[in-house]
């Protein structure tokens, strides 16, 4: 009915207005959210139930959210998979070196500011700092998973033993028993190399989704069951299967696809990245092992991210550990997909970790630490090579 309303304007000549009343769909290469190419029938059918448990399963106090919560569906802060804005933000607290958190008592590490009916939702004790935190886009997972033990350490430098002033680390935790080893696993003293959050801190999509499900939905599942209201041990209110279709989703959502990759200033901002020095936390390029999901294994891509912790200075400094993640140290994100990201952020660019860049450009200038050489590189470019540079990323 409605279409035909549309399609009676346009009729009636008002045809410039019709461009606003029905937005053109967007090309297949800007969309962030869909499978990789290759998934059998049966993969596809679970990614498709995935898909629905991830964006449309909206909780209720009947369907076990709460009693503290921080919204009520994955979907709402992972609108179309695309990074979050500053209202979908996370808050951790009290958790300032590796002595652990005293602040268990009164509700951290996270903050659950809402709550259903007839409970109290939390409220960051009185002097204590946090850390807010911003959705990342959720494209690619499934590559990122698969990369081996062995290609991530081969990138780390703990020592900068080739004196370049960068020296990533992985962020080394303690699993918890429900996540499976990974094929050909490093351990170093009962730890193992996480690799999801901003700080890597989650072993795997199955830890970061559970503790999703678990932390900010105050939904309960048979891996993750403490209620974080009554401090009890809770029943499931989600099943295995569903956080299981979760998890194959999260892995088989495609990479975003690049656009302009041929032009020249794009190109030529190519190698300014290069010569600044970006590649060498953004690599541009990793490769899977065997993956269970066919379509996954054995794959180069392109995601602009060493999945290594670096020291970005004190401007960056959010004052919270996680894992062996100190509060100055973050997980370089992949670039890939960043000239998207604005699209699902609301039309402004809200980057780094907390949002506080509201343009690439703004993102780059406030790299410190390891960082700070190759920022000085881009930031003593002519104002034409910038633009190569951010022309550049903007095709990622
Ligand atoms: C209240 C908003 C919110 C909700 C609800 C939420 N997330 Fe997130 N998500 C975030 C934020 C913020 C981060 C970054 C967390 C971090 O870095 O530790 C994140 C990180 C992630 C990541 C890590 C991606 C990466 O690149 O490392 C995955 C995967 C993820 N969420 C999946 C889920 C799933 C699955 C659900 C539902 C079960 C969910 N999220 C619900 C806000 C949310
Ligand atoms: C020492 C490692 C390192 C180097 C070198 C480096 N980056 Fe980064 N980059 C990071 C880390 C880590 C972050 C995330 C910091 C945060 O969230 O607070 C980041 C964030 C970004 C972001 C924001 C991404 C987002 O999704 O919010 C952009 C854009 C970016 N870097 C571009 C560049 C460019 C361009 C260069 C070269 C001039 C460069 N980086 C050099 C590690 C590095
Ligand atoms: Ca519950
Ligand atoms: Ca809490
Ligand atoms: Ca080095």
């Amino acid at each position: 009915m409605r279409t035909i309303v549309i399609l009676l304007i346009c009729l009636l000549g008002i045809a410039t207005g019709c461009k606003k009343i029905m937005p053109e769909a967007p090309e297949e290469n800007e969309l962030l959210d869909g499978p990789v190419d290759g998934l059998s029938s049966q993969e596809k059918i679970q990614f498709l139930k995935g898909d629905v448990a991830f964006n449309d399963e909206v909780f209720t106090s009947q369907t076990g959210l709460g009693p503290l919560f921080v919204a009520n569906s994955c979907g709402t802060c992972h609108a179309g998979d695309g990074k979050g804005h500053p209202f979908t933000s996370l808050t951790r607290f009290g958790q300032t070196d590796s002595s652990g958190n005293q602040y268990l008592h009164v509700g951290a590490p996270q903050l659950q500011n809402r709550a259903i009916p007839g409970y109290t939702p939390e409220t960051l004790p009185a002097g204590v700092g946090f850390s807010k935190i911003l959705p990342p886009a959720n494209t690619g997972l499934g590559y990122l998973d698969a990369v081996s033990d062995a290609d991530i350490l081969a990138l780390a430098d703990p020592n900068d033993l080739n004196g370049d002033g960068i020296s990533g680390v992985p962020n080394w935790i303690h699993p918890p028993a429900y996540c499976q080893e990974r094929a050909n696993t490093v351990s170093h003293n009962g730890k193992y190399i996480a690799r999801f959050g901003k700080k890597g801190a989650a072993y795997d999509l199955l830890q970061q989704t559970a503790n999703a499900y678990n932390q900010d939905m105050g939904v309960s599942s048979s891996f993750e069951h403490y209620d974080t209201y009554s401090h009890l041990d809770m029943d499931p209110e989600v099943s295995n299967e569903t956080v299981n279709n979760v998890v194959f989703y999260l892995k088989a959502l495609k990479a975003p696809y690049r656009r302009n990759a041929d032009d020249a200033d794009v190109r030529s901002g190519e190698q300014l990245f290069m010569t600044a020095g970006c590649d060498k936390c953004h690599t541009p390029e990793l490769k899977t092992g065997a993956s269970s999901i066919a379509a996954l294994s054995n794959k180069t891509f392109y995601p602009y991210t060493d999945m290594l912790l670096h020291d970005m200075g004190s401007g960056l400094d959010d004052n919270y550990t996680e894992g062996s993640a100190k509060t100055y140290e973050w997980k370089t994100p992949p670039l890939w997909g960043l000239g998207l990201s604005k699209a699902s952020q609301g039309g402004s660019y809200f980057l780094l970790h907390d949002g506080r860049a509201h343009s690439i450009e703004e993102a780059i200038l406030m790299h410190g630490g390891e960082g700070f050489v190759s920022k000085n590189y881009y930031q003593s470019l002519p104002a034409t090579e910038k633009e190569k540079v951010i022309k550049f990323l903007e095709s990622l």
